[in-house]
């Protein structure tokens, strides 16, 4: 009913504009003119009347030029074929691509239904109610609903277009990306491991440790009981040399065990300066806080590899552990130790009963003979397993056990003091590193550079004439000695 009412208005204008100018029932004339309305055959509605006939005096109507009245075109959009009948514009069917979702057949398909989201592929499909979550826009594409994007916080991830963005990415199997995953074992020291904001994080550190590196993904890396740049909390900087101990920042201390003694409880390098106030600097040291009581200090460290660690040119590879044990600084207590990463392997310890010099450490005997026989050794040092530790010195010459291990700095760790066997544990250099002994080849069948450092948990390690040397015997890790 609107549309016909609008027509004929717009036919009542159209027709009273023709009728001014050409209409023969309406002569220009000073009788007509200004009394039109009245006039016969001159009235606007009696033109109005003739449209509906189908005959104008100047147009034919109900064409789609004159439509309804002259000069008033049917043009609806995006039809077939546009006609005009009764004064009515009208189509037959929409192009493809359009709709006439309006139902004003007038202005034909006025809607582009393949990319209205109100109108997508039919008139009132409103892509809003299609079903999709957590996306940013519904939007029609080629008269299908779509969506443009995800919502940041959700993602696609079941390849399942018609639920949109199904999936929270703030999901350990999802974090910030479909499949990407968080490992809980790669974010350190937390209460509880999370994903949070499309990152992988956490919820709390666990005691003790910081983020102090603000990766989140991390968690929580630093130990900030122990670290000097991040000392009982994040960017706590401890001054100068002093060490981190506790979550404490505390001065510079003389020795491991002094350090132990003011709580630090984990083996690693710590900064120490043996003299004190002395002209000595301060250096850095591995100290081992964990076996035999803690409080180590290590003087040497043996990295046994299958070639030659020890050449007989270090003939002195055991002089700063002597020096150490006599130092001021450090009680007479000596441990040997070997280690495989962080695990050890052995360890034990003793007191030392007797003044120790480059040429002369456990040995009661002079420079040559130091391994003739077990009575050489009446300062040999008991240890905390009950072996027994014999060291012959720097400058032993040949006459030996087995006629050659008396070689310069021998280590030994015996169940009991033998010809050469029985040893747990055996220290030497590859190679000879007496004075007298330029360099020459021990002669045990079997030894090569890789049993620079021998170990055998049951004391089977023996040169003995009838036993040669093994691969099994080669402890091809760490060897230290440490003092306290
Ligand atoms: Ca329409
Ligand atoms: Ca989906
Ligand atoms: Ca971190
Ligand atoms: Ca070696």
């Amino acid at each position: 009913m609107m549309r016909r009412i609008l027509f004929a208005s717009l036919g009542l204008v159209a027709a009273a504009s023709c009728s001014v100018a050409n209409t023969p029932d309406a002569p220009i004339s000073p009788q007509s003119t200004g009394s039109g309305e009245t006039g016969p055959g001159g009235s606007s509605g009696a033109g109005g009347a003739d449209s509906q006939g189908g005959q104008s005096g100047e147009c034919e109507l109900n064409t789609l030029e004159h439509c309804g009245a002259c000069d008033v075109p049917c043009e609806p959009e995006n039809t077939q074929t546009p006609s005009c009948a009764a004064g009515e514009c009208d189509y037959d069917m929409c192009q493809a691509n359009f709709g006439d979702c309006d139902s004003e057949r007038s202005n034909g398909c006025e809607t582009a239904i393949d990319n209205d989201p109100l109108h997508c592929g039919q008139c009132d499909n409103d892509c809003a109610n299609a079903g999709f979550e957590n996306v940013s826009m519904a939007i029609c594409t080629e008269g299908a609903c779509d969506y443009d994007n995800c919502a940041a916080t959700h993602g696609d991830c079941d390849n399942d277009q018609t639920n949109g963005c199904e999936q929270s990415l703030d999901d350990m199997n999802h974090c910030g990306g479909c499949g990407t995953l968080c490992d809980p074992m790669a974010v350190l020291n937390v209460d509880n491991a999370t994903c949070t904001g499309g990152q992988c994080g956490y919820d709390m550190c666990t005691m003790a440790f910081g983020d102090c590196d603000n990766v989140i993904a991390n968690g929580c890396e630093t130990d900030t009981t122990n670290d000097t740049a991040h000392c009982g909390s994040c960017n706590n900087t401890c001054n100068g040399n002093d060490f981190c101990i506790g979550g404490n920042c505390i001065g510079v201390l003389k020795s491991c065990k002094e350090l132990f003694d003011n709580g630090a409880k984990t083996s690693g390098p710590y900064t120490v300066d043996v003299d004190g106030a002395g002209p000595l600097k301060a250096k850095q040291v591995y100290c081992d806080m964990v076996n035999q009581g803690g409080g180590w200090t290590e003087c040497v460290k043996v990295v046994n590899t299958a070639g030659e660690d020890l050449p007989c040119n270090v003939a002195g590879w055991l002089d700063s552990c002597v020096n150490a044990t006599m130092a001021t600084w450090s009680g007479n207590e000596v441990m040997v130790a070997l280690y495989t990463a962080n695990t050890t392997t052995y360890a034990a310890f003793g007191p030392r009963n007797n003044p120790w010099t480059y040429d002369n450490l456990t040995s009661t005997n002079g420079g040559s003979s130091q391994y003739d026989r077990s009575s050489h050794h009446m300062n040999a040092i008991i240890l905390s397993d009950n072996r027994i530790l014999t060291i012959s010195g720097k400058n032993a010459t040949n006459d030996g056990w087995g006629g050659s291990w008396g070689n310069g700095y021998v280590l030994a760790a015996q169940t009991q003091p033998s010809y050469a066997s029985n040893n747990v544990l055996a220290v030497m250099s590859f190679n000879s590193s007496s004075p007298s002994s330029n360099c020459g080849a021990r002669a045990f069948a079997g030894m090569d550079a890789g049993h620079e450092v021998m170990y055998s948990s049951t004391g089977k390690v023996s040169t003995h004439s009838n036993a040669a040397l093994t691969n099994a015997y080669k402890y091809l890790n760490t060897f230290r000695f440490l003092v306290r």
